[in-house]
């Protein structure tokens, strides 16, 4: 069998520990591990499957001899080492928004669209967590009725925004708690001029706001879902849209979808049913006994958790319901392992000359 040289980009990041745990998770045979960060990193270890690895500092020469880069040091470094790595022979699986659109980019959830993977050269995009999660829990539906629309509100873990804003969040609400002033550096995003506490508050913005008023995170999970679904980011085969809140919860991005069917037929127990019978979604809808999906439930587990599933009562064919995943395993690191996998599976750790 096979054994591959695999890189980790960011390896000291919120994803890149997790991505290390999965891959050492997996059966993805693994001859040699390199993990790679800034020179911020160099020479800290880290443990693979009980093994001490030493950190290094990224440079195009790290992807010599590496069959696979599993990636997620956010857009800038990944379009800066990306290429230098395809270009050395590597296959690239990246979690930043920097290639989702280019059109040879196969934008990828296994198990929904690997098939896309064939079209690979040398690099492959993992959609933005919220936009995973959403379209996990509404493929089976999209296959068996159709989907005309889709109306998605996000509630999203501060994980989601990295370690530093994470961190952020817990010293507000330990600062808020002992009746002193939270400071806010980071929070609601870095690069935007004012910053806000998260802690013991909600923040309606994610990411930078566009000139239509929507902030990149809903234009992200809009032209995602239509590329994943439809192959095109334009595709007017489906309507979506989307509200992106920042809400004070450490792992776990939670979602209100309202969606409208197009064969009229479906109802609550056959969306259920089909659920219950998809590889990879928990159906956890007993209203009786106060069964839902909850962030804290969530976190540490692979699976998207889906409840409250129930027709609109005035809309006939629309129906709404509460999804809720880990953002940083099955949003990220776990996705991002699936899609070695599938091109374990489909002999497709090559780039195409
Ligand atoms: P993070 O905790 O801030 O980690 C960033 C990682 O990138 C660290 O390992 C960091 O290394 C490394 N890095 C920074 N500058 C570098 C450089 N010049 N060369 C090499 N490595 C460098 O962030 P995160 O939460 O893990 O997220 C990282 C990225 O993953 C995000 O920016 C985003 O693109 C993507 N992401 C995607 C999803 C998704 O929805 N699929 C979710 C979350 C994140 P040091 O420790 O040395 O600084
Ligand atoms: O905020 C979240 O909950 C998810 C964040 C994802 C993210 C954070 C920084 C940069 C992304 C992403 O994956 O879309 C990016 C990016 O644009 O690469």
């Amino acid at each position: 069998m096979k054994e591959y040289v695999i890189a980790i980009l960011g390896a000291t990041g919120a994803v890149g520990q997790r991505l290390i745990t999965e891959l050492a998770q997996s059966k993805i045979p693994v001859k040699k591990i390199k993990l790679l960060a800034s020179k911020r990193s160099a020479g800290k270890k880290l443990k693979f499957k009980n093994q001490e690895i030493i950190v290094e500092e990224t440079t195009p020469d790290s992807f010599n001899d590496v069959d696979l880069v599993l990636s997620s040091p956010g857009g800038a470094i990944s379009k800066k080492f990306l290429p230098e790595a395809v270009k050395r022979g590597a296959v690239c699986v990246d979690n930043s928004s920097a290639f989702r659109m280019e059109e040879d980019v196969p934008l990828i959830i296994p198990g929904v669209n690997d098939a896309q993977l064939s079209h690979h050269h040398g690099i492959i995009a993992n959609p933005n967590c919220s936009t995973i999660q959403m379209v996990a829990a509404l493929y089976p539906i999209f296959k068996r009725w159709g989907i005309s629309q889709i109306v998605v509100s996000t509630y999203q873990a501060v994980s989601g925004a990295g370690k530093a804003a994470w961190d952020e969040m817990l010293d507000q609400a330990k600062a808020h708690l002992n009746h002193q002033k939270a400071t806010a550096n980071i929070l609601p995003t870095a690069t935007d001029r004012k910053h806000y506490s998260l802690a013991f508050n909600l923040l309606p913005q994610i990411d930078v706001f566009e000139k239509d008023g929507y902030t990149h995170e809903e234009w992200k999970m809009i032209h995602e879902t239509k590329k994943i679904l439809f192959n095109d980011q334009n595709s007017n085969c489906i309507k979506v849209t989307a509200t992106c809140v920042r809400v004070p919860v450490e792992i776990g991005h939670g979602e209100t979808v309202y969606f409208i069917v197009k064969n009229k037929t479906a109802t609550v127990q056959d969306i259920q049913e089909e659920i219950k019978q998809t590889p990879g979604l928990i159906l956890q809808d007993d209203p009786q006994n106060q069964i839902y999906p909850q962030p804290l439930i969530a976190a540490g587990n692979r699976e998207t958790f889906i409840g409250r599933i129930r027709a609109d009562q005035e809309n006939l064919g629309a129906f709404h319901m509460w999804v809720v995943a880990d953002n940083l395993l099955r949003g990220a690191a776990s996705n991002t392992v699936d899609i070695a996998k599938c091109l374990i599976r489909d002999h497709l750790v090559r780039v195409p000359k």
